[in-house]
């Protein structure tokens, strides 16, 4: 703790100095943008899940494909990536209702799967944040449930080989509500 307060000292000196007057605001700015970037080089995916059981994106990005407008987002249909590329999937879900009436997941699954019966059997897998245990060795990558204004996330390494693979989040409905997309490995 102490040392902490003695770098942030450091720092407003060092910001102090450096712009010469404008010192405290520079050095509050600094702060800020440190605490926040963690830029490991992975690519990041933020994602938002809405009370319409959809996954959308605040912006446009190389390798999204995207639907129409879904209030001031976008509908995510795709993730287009590189075969052994590390990706880094972060979710957040905006609700007005309370996490178990309203949560999101990000699930990735092996090609083939069947998400009808991937999804059924999440029913029954609550105290598991809805992966059910039959369909585990399925999964590539799942987040855990975020319930409105947190983020979960979740970093794992693409398949190798090319195809479409599903991404669904299991909490119950959203698949049939349409809480689905595809991570295409080209
Ligand atoms: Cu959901």
């Amino acid at each position: 703790m102490k040392k902490t307060i003695f770098s942030t000292i450091l720092i407003a000196i060092f910001f102090g100095l450096a712009a010469c007057g404008g010192g405290e605001e520079t050095a509050e700015t600094a702060d800020t943008t440190e605490a926040e970037v963690v830029d490991d080089g992975v690519r990041t995916i933020e994602i938002i899940g809405t009370d319409d059981m959809k996954y959308v994106v605040a912006e446009a990005a190389d390798g999204l494909v995207t639907g129409g407008q879904a209030g001031q987002n976008m509908l995510l249909q795709s993730i287009e990536a590189a075969p052994g590329e590390e990706i880094r999937i972060q979710l957040t879900t905006v609700s007005n209702l309370p996490a178990t009436a309203m949560s999101h997941n990000f699930a990735l699954v092996a090609m083939g799967t069947d998400l009808d019966a991937f999804t059924r059997a999440a029913l029954t897998a609550r105290d598991n944040d809805y992966i059910s245990p039959d369909f585990e060795d399925q999964v590539i990558a799942a987040t855990a449930m975020a319930g409105n204004g947190e983020t979960v996330t979740i970093t794992f390494t693409v398949p190798e080989t090319p195809g479409e693979y599903d991404f669904v989040c299991t909490f119950p409905g959203h698949f049939a509500g349409g809480m689905v997309g595809k991570l295409i490995v080209q």
